[in-house]
Parts: structure tokens; sequence; C-alpha cells
């Protein structure tokens, strides 16, 4: 790593990978793509092909190399053939909801006697669905650690099939197939998959059996009748809300679902997007506008209503259902907003302190969006943040961490020696329960930890940078030239840019005062336009809008837009920090 700026405006260092250099060139060479795909892993020239036509038919694996896919598909076609009952158990949230929505749909157009579940956010309900007399229980995005139910379903006499993409423990449940590439003995390569991903393959390999075994010729007309590239707008959407990486296979399901999405095929996604506002489909609407409103639901009480949107074809029904979960959401940003404030107020006080590590709690905060709580201080205050409510006794929360911080680790030390009662996660994000009596040794155990693992490494924020270029570089030919790279997301993040060499000619303050616009004059004497959010208030926007720094020369950070006002495309530099060297 090379380091372009020690320190910006915003206090980050700037580092760059070192086989990209462009220094001050004004006009890079064609392989500026591939030099970001190398700096991104992507090296071989075949993998750099295939990265950047991410079909279907090119990803798409034989499914059966999933362990115990083959028991699975048996299992169900058997199922179908059989005219059993089956019951699909799904999760609370979009990857939940999305595998459950195909599953159901699938079944539904066999004409299987299926019924579905997904949970509550407190509760269970195995016990239900054999009251209803399910005999075959099939678990989507879940069920890899409900040992107890999956064996309770055996002991009642239910066949179980497990799908899953959560890492699993010691011991597997007793299903009668487990399908999951997490699992220590799959040599699928699949374990960057959702559950929806996984729920989509095990579809495939049943659709396969049964095209194989079908004699009755009802059955096998209805068969016939099924598309399942038709469902693959809710594998993206599962995919892309489950903050999956937009790699391998997923790419591929988010490049053809995003198209299916966008031909509006689903009712109750396309009059989700018009409840929402939004004519075209995109990773960020997918992520930002659909997903929040889908989970609203599952956050604030039961995902039914979401999945009731995903599975209607009455249009009256549909719209009901997103005005209800388009409300929802507004009610969970109140809350949100609400709890932001008693937040941010603790976490000040905290950074204050000199700490390095960030613990708020409130009493009777709603534990939907502690996630998000937690999410939101990590960046404001780019510190490991956990964030937890306080209910009867019991503290129950969520974190999230930087970059060098493995909260996870924490998080399990902290099981072991019994200071909290449950948790578990990864180095990203974890969550946690205890008795509230251990509140401030859980905070201290913090503290010491994250101390411990930054040593003495002061937390600074870096932004690794994809290109630096000259600033008449930023035109809608690079536009285009880096669109090659999309489908843009996790674990795929649009091209991060520094321009280099623009002379600040003016910058204003728009919309509700938060944002600022303005534009700068480069080497060659064109204009860009640039757009920062948020920047109002902080080092960045203090700059820019001081008159005395007109015609200075900086460097400038963020990403290039493509920008289409009344069908004509300029493109739009999107400003997150500058440095001035
Ligand atoms: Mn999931």
């Amino acid at each position: 790593m090379k380091t372009l700026v020690e320190k910006s405006v915003l206090g980050q260092a700037w580092v760059l990978p070192d086989c990209i250099d462009f220094g001050n060139q004004k006009d890079f060479s064609d392989d500026l793509v591939k030099k970001i795909l190398t700096a991104r892993g992507i090296t071989d020239d075949k993998d750099i092909e295939k990265f950047l036509s991410p079909t279907i038919k090119e990803y798409m694996p034989d499914p059966f190399v999933l362990h115990d896919m083959e028991r699975a598909a048996h299992i169900i076609s058997d199922a179908v053939m059989q005219n059993k009952k089956i019951a699909v158990y799904g999760d609370y949230d979009v990857d939940g909801i999305t595998s459950t929505a195909i599953f159901v749909k699938f079944l539904q157009s066999l004409d299987v006697d299926v019924i579905w579940h997904v949970p509550m956010r407190d509760g269970d309900a195995v016990d239900e669905l054999i009251k209803q007399g399910a005999q075959v229980l099939i678990t989507v995005d879940c069920g890899i650690s409900c040992v107890n139910e999956v064996e309770y379903a055996k002991n009642h006499g239910m066949t179980v099939v497990v799908t899953d993409h959560h890492s699993p423990d010691n011991t597997l449940p007793i299903a009668d197939a487990v399908v999951n590439p997490k699992r220590t003995d799959d040599t699928s390569e699949l374990n960057y998959l959702a559950g929806v991903g996984v729920a989509f393959l095990t579809l495939v390999a049943v659709n396969r059996e049964l095209r194989n075994n079908l004699s009755d010729d009802k059955k096998r007309d209805l068969q016939s009748k099924i598309n399942l590239m038709d469902y693959l707008d809710f594998v993206a959407l599962g995919t892309i809300c489950d903050t999956m990486s937009l790699v391998g296979l997923n790419r591929a399901f988010v490049s053809a679902g995003l198209k299916v999405l966008d031909a509006r095929k689903n009712l109750g996604l396309r009059v989700l997007m018009d409840v929402a506002g939004v004519r075209h489909a995109s990773v960020y609407v997918a992520g930002f506008v659909l997903g929040p409103r889908l989970n609203a639901a599952g956050r604030l009480d039961s995902a039914k209503p979401a999945l009731d949107l995903l599975l209607t074809d009455n249009p009256l029904v549909a719209r009901a259902l997103a005005e209800k979960l388009d409300q929802m959401n507004k009610d969970r940003i109140d809350i949100q907003n609400v709890i932001m404030l008693g937040a941010v107020a603790q976490a000040e006080k905290c950074c204050n302190d000199g700490k390095c590590s960030l613990f708020v709690c409130g009493d009777n905060w709603h534990g939907g969006v502690m996630g998000i709580i937690a999410g939101r201080l990590k960046d404001k205050y780019n510190r490991p943040s956990c964030v937890a409510t306080r209910i009867d006794g019991v503290i129950n929360g969520s974190g999230r961490s930087v970059a060098n911080v493995d909260l996870g680790r924490i998080i399990h030390e902290a099981l072991a020696c019994g200071i909290i009662s449950e948790g578990g996660g990864h180095a990203a994000a974890a969550g946690f329960s205890l008795m509230a009596d251990r509140e401030q040794d859980f905070t201290e155990f913090l503290e010491r930890s994250v101390a411990q693992q930054l040593g003495e490494n002061p937390i600074v924020s870096r932004v690794v940078v994809d290109a630096e270029i000259d600033a008449s570089g930023a035109n809608m030919n690079l536009v285009s030239r880096l669109s090659v790279l999309a489908p843009f997301g996790q674990g795929n993040p649009e091209p991060e840019l520094v321009l280099n060499g623009a002379v600040l000619q003016f910058a204003t303050v728009m919309g509700n005062g938060a944002h600022l616009r303005g534009a700068v004059k480069t080497s060659m004497g064109t204009t860009v336009p640039f757009v920062g959010f948020n920047l109002v208030g902080t080092p960045v926007g203090d700059f820019l809008l001081d008159d005395a720094n007109t015609n200075t020369t900086i460097s400038m950070l963020g990403k290039l837009k493509d920008n289409e006002y009344n069908g004509r495309h300029t493109a739009q530099f999107m400003l997150e920090d500058i440095a001035v060297r």
C-alpha cells in the first residue's frame, strides 16, 4: 500500500494498492479496469473476463456440489409426487422472507399443499406446523442452530430438510438433509451465498429431480411451466439485503435479478416500488429502498405482512400491505431517531472520557434497531460500538466494529469468562445479552479488550483508493469505462477515486442545509461539478464554503457518477473528503 495522503481534511489516511499508479497522467490507458480488479485480487485474465460478464450461465454451479443436496432434492421431490403436506420455515429478515417466498411459490405452482411460517421477533412455532398436519419441514435461511426444534419435529414424525447459510455449531441438527455451504464437510466453495441463494440452488436441484421422475401428466405439465429465472428478483433482494459479497455466483444472481426486478414481474415488489416512489431497480433500491420497508415489519413485530406482500396476486391486497410496510418503516425511523439522540449523548461522553470503545444502553429501547444504531455510532465515532436495551433486568444488544478490531472475538471471550450470558458474531458484527448487574463489568471488559487489540495503533480511519487521476479525467468516458465493474455493493464497492489538481471554483449549501454542491476547474480548463452529502458542518464543508479558499488547488476523494438531468448525461463527482497538498 502506498499512502497518498497521511491526513486529509477529515483526518483520514488515503492509501493506494501498489499495483495502481496513474499518478497525474491525464489520459490513462485501457487497463484501468484491469488494474482495479488486480488490486481487488482478481488477477487472472480468465477470471477478469468472467468477472466482467456475470451471467447465470457462466456462474451457475451444479447444485449437487452442495453436501446433502442429493438427499434434500430426493425428499422434497418425493413429497411433491406423493402429495404430502409441506411446511416452509423461514427467518424474519429480507433474506429469510425471500427464501420462504421462492419455496412457497415454487411448491404452489406444483399444486402442493404448502404452509409457511416466519417467526415473530420472539417465539417459535414448530408445534403449530405439526398441528396443521405438515409432514415435511423445510427450513430456509435458518435451522442450522435449531438442534432442539429439529429433534422435536423428527420426534413428531416429520421429515426435515434444513437449508441455511449460517455457520454451524459443533453439533448439526439431526435433520434428514442439511444443506449448508458452511458445513465443514462441504466442498462447494459457495460459502458466500445468502440463505436465499442456498434455497434457490435447492429449488434448481428439486426441479431437475422432478423433471426426471414425474410420471403424473398434470404435475409434469405444471413443472414445465415453472421458470426458476423468474425468482431471481427475490434472490437478488435477499442477497443484497443480507449484505453478502457481490462476487462469484452472487454477482450473477444480482445482475440477472435486478433485470427481473426492473421488468416489474412480481406484483408485490412492483407495488412496493411504486409506493416508495422508485422507477428503476438497482443495488441501491434493493438495499436502501425495498430492503428497509420489507425489514420494518420483522424489526417491529412480525415479518408476516412483508411475506404476504411477496406472495399475493391481489393488487388491492398488495397496495394495502405495501402502504402498511411503508408506514412501519417510517415508524421504525422515528423510533430509531429518538434512540439515536440518547445514544449520541452517551457516546459523546465516552469519547470525552478518552475511551476507544463505545457502550451505550437505554431502558426499554426497541431491540429491533440496536444493530442499525451501533453501525451509525461506529461510522460517526470510528470506534467499535455496542448498543443495548435494558428490559426487566436483562440487557440485549448488538455491536459493530471498525476494521482493525475483532469484536466477535471479544464477545466470545466475554462469554467464556461469564460476563455475558449469551453472545456470538464475527469480526465486524456481534450480538450479546447479559444480566443488568454485569453492565459495568462488560463495559470495562470491552474497553480493555479493544485497547489491547489496538495496541500502539491509534484509530485512524483509512480509505483504500482504487485510482488516483488528474481531475481532467473525470468525465463521462471514465464513468462508462468503470461501469463494466457493476453491480456494485458489498464486496465489490464502487471505485473510490482521488482527483488531483482540482481548482475550487465555488461551493454552496443545497437542499435542507446539510448538503453542498459546487464545481472545480481542471488543468485542461474543463469543469467538474460535485455534490457532497452531509458535508455541511464538517471540516470539509467549512473549507469549501469559505470564500477565502476559492481558487485553491485541492485533491478530492469520492466516486464519479452519471448524473441524468432532462435526458442529458454528465459526470458528477460525489465528494467525500478533500486534501490540500
Ligand atoms: Mn441470511
